[in-house]
């Protein structure tokens, strides 16, 4: 198949055509989303093959039995979003928004270890009668783990709602670093000041607003997130797409699976769900236990407190959205996305404590941790829009959703002002499908250098400079650092996307930087997207530094592999559950190596690792036509190779990884290990679209006894309270 979108030349009957199939097409995700029809229904009713895709039948509409026989190529293929004349880098690049960081106390009802089953009354739409106010499985298994141990040193409190004008906007930064943005002056939801602002029921984010949010931590300061669905009760109110049930995961959190935001362990509207991050080191209760490191090290009052663990799992760069099974597509394309930055003593925001332990990495110095001034988040999406401008999904393409509008923290083509120093930048793909490729051009055009200095959440045992980084796949992060003082002020220099797509399963290829800018590729979403604009001086001089030695690797050499386990990615399998409107067909799957396709099942353990033991997991692709970011939940891996060989791992991913790409026919080997937490993981595609059509399974730490039972239950949330099931095995978990 070619481009997903029609090109702006396609005459006015192909793009009449285009836009009748891609409102039958909308219709049907509707009516899916809604409950009201179920996968099988679809092949049942001929609208998709048996391999899952969209069958080739021309503006087939089954509700208002309109139905005709015409088959044409380009009814798959869709119209552009309507910009409306909007041109871009004409409106400043919102920072993110920070989530005030409270007492624990200010939360009513109090946390507590177990879930709260106060009960209270359920919408009749909800089924009525009475239900928990939290969410989370209730019980001895769903408890906090060492609740008493990790006592929260403070909360943050958040309600997913639909879309509303935030009035709210803390950037934590002065206006003038912040492109000259009044926050004062409430900010609707919208790509941009001249686009239509999105419907309640178009978007639905963190407190319903934009910016995207962001939530500062630090190690040692164990954090409770109260997560509150406000989302509308008649599952109806969805503008077309998206579920208003919610589990929120932190992606790679080092946690109880009880705060991982398990695919099953869903909650309803109007109830919370307590999510408990104690942000410990990796090795917390095996090594450096007396904390007697000061490399393992968290930020005080100007000066440093230890904290037990390895110094050498420290992370930095994290982000948090939604893990709803069979809809995570969905959800975090309407907005159930931020990020989280964990602070330390070597990462600690702050780039003038001089103390031995702290890397200075461009940040600021204002405050004793967590500046922001010179350390920007910046996520990135691919978004559509229908012809009224709203927000639009389709998910009737299983290889992938693309967007053809490219937006960064939620604004289309902005611009941002930048002193004339260096700059951090966390860079997060949240798309739903697409790669990026990233690089820095000059305003002549020329590649410019970056400096790379984390891969996912890990600052790199080294820095890498590049012309160019790497693809980056769904939930990869690449923190990388700019230095405007090569360059003159009132220069502009672009972020340019090298990498184009013709559908959502794999790149078509990555451009060179001049064909990139030179407007010809029929993907939108390649070219510039984001302009810096030097306007000034540094207001003080720049002390930042990109030190040589960041964090070397965890040393495995003492620890033996326990065992290797193969995985392999590729498609045949089933989706299967209980809910009938996302059972049937994958039309992707995963394979233990030697079995067929497992079905996607969260009900079915198919690896359990034990408690404290290290493990070699080979991901294999199957296939050439596809690439697969893969993210495993829980611990930082290290890759060992790629195609079988250790000279294959670039440079930039030879730090700790929790999302590991693939590449067409390839194969990554892995190692991490099972330390600390127990209970129920996943591991799956993070296209999100695979993801949801069967890539995607459970596997347990398996600690033989209590405090990590085995076999643990599989939870089944209702409106009225959550029951449980045991679960099956795969043959060799
Ligand atoms: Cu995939």
């Amino acid at each position: 198949m070619s481009n997903i979108y029609l090109p702006w030349n396609a005459s006015k009957a192909r793009q009449r055509d285009a836009e009748r199939a891609r409102q039958n097409r909308t219709e049907i995700v509707r009516e899916l989303s809604w409950g009201r029809v179920s996968r099988r229904d679809l092949i049942k009713w001929g609208l998709f093959t048996s391999a899952g895709m969209l069958a080739p039948i021309g503006g087939l509409n089954p509700f208002v039995g309109t139905a005709s026989a015409r088959s044409d190529d380009d009814e798959t293929r869709t119209p552009r979003s309507p910009l409306f004349g909007v041109k871009p880098f004409t409106q400043p690049m919102p920072r993110v928004d920070v989530l005030p960081r409270n007492a624990v106390s200010s939360l009513t009802p109090y946390p507590q270890a177990y879930a709260n089953e106060t009960l209270m009354p359920v919408d009749r739409l909800l089924g009525g009668g009475y239900g928990p106010i939290e969410g989370r499985p209730p019980g001895s298994v769903w408890a906090h783990q060492r609740w008493d141990e990790f006592p929260p040193g403070a909360c943050v409190e958040t309600t997913q709602s639909p879309a509303t004008t935030n009035y709210r906007y803390d950037p934590q930064v002065a206006s003038s670093l912040n492109s000259g943005i009044d926050p004062a002056q409430g900010m609707p939801v919208r790509f941009h000041p001249s686009l239509p602002n999105q419907n309640p029921s178009s978007v639905w984010t963190f407190n319903g607003t934009i910016p995207p949010k962001l939530v500062q931590a630090r190690y040692g300061e164990p954090l409770l997130f109260r997560h509150h669905n406000g989302l509308p009760a008649d599952v109806r109110q969805n503008g077309g797409f998206g579920r208003h049930t919610i589990s929120t995961h932190e992606h790679n959190g080092h946690h109880g699976a009880e705060n991982d935001g398990f695919t099953g362990a869903y909650f309803f509207p109007n109830q919370f769900y307590d999510y408990h991050w104690p942000i410990v080191l990796a090795g917390r209760f095996s090594m450096n236990t007396g904390a007697t490191d000061r490399m393992a090290s968290t930020p005080d009052g100007g000066g440093l407190i230890n904290v037990p663990g390895d110094w050498h799992e420290t992370m930095s760069s994290h982000w948090f959205h939604d893990h709803m099974f069979g809809f995570t597509s969905q959800n975090v394309y309407k907005g159930n996305v931020a990020m989280l930055n964990i602070y330390s003593g070597l990462d600690r925001g702050n780039e003038e404590i001089d103390d031995g332990v702290n890397l200075r990495l461009p940040s600021g110095s204002a405050k004793d941790w967590g500046n922001l001034d010179y350390d920007v988040n910046l996520l990135l999406a691919d978004k559509a829009m229908d012809r009224d401008g709203q927000q639009y999904f389709d998910i009737f393409n299983f290889e992938g959703f693309l967007g053809d509008v490219m937006t960064t923290n939620f604004a289309y083509n902005p611009y941002f002002e930048v002193e004339r120093r260096k700059y951090r930048f966390r860079i997060l793909n949240t798309s739903a499908s697409r790669f990026f490729k990233v690089a820095l051009a000059n305003a002549s055009g020329a590649a410019q250098p970056i400096i790379q200095i984390a891969n996912d959440g890990n600052l790199l045992p080294a820095p890498v400079t590049l012309l160019a980084l790497d693809e980056q796949g769904t939930a990869e992060r690449y923190d990388i650092v700019i230095d405007f003082s090569n360059y003159l002020v009132n220069e502009k220099l672009h972020l340019v996307n090298l990498c184009e797509h013709e559908d959502g399963a794999i790149p078509a290829k990555d451009l060179s930087m001049a064909r990139a800018l030179s407007g010809s590729s029929p993907d939108p979403c390649v070219g510039r997207f984001l302009e810096f604009r030097i306007v000034r001086e540094p207001a003080k001089p720049d002390v930042s530094r990109v030190p040589g030695v960041m964090i070397p690797n965890p040393d495995l050499s003492q620890i033996p592999v326990a065992r290797v386990r193969t995985f392999v990615f590729g498609d045949g399998a089933d989706q299967k559950g209980r809910n009938p409107i996302t059972a049937l067909f994958g039309p992707w799957g995963i394979s233990t190596g030697d079995s067929e396709k497992l079905n996607a099942d969260y009900g079915r353990i198919s690896a359990a690792p034990r408690f404290g033991t290290r493990e070699v997991w080979r991901l294999i692709n199957d296939g050439g036509n596809w690439d697969h970011p893969i993210h495993i939940h829980f611990e930082e891996g290290q890759i060992l190779a790629r195609n079988g060989s250790a000279s294959n791992v670039p440079k930039w991913e030879r730090g700790r990884k929790d999302v590991y790409r693939l590449r067409p026919d390839g194969s990554v080997t892995i190692t991490m290990q099972f330390r600390d937490w127990g209970g129920m993981f996943m591991e799956h595609c993070h296209n999100t679209v695979h993801e949801d059509n069967a890539m995607l399974l459970r596997w347990e730490i398996n600690g033989g006894g209590e405090p990590f039972l085995r076999p643990l239950p599989t939870p089944i949330p209702t409106p009225q309270g959550v029951t449980f099931e045991d679960p099956t095995f795969e043959k060799r978990t």
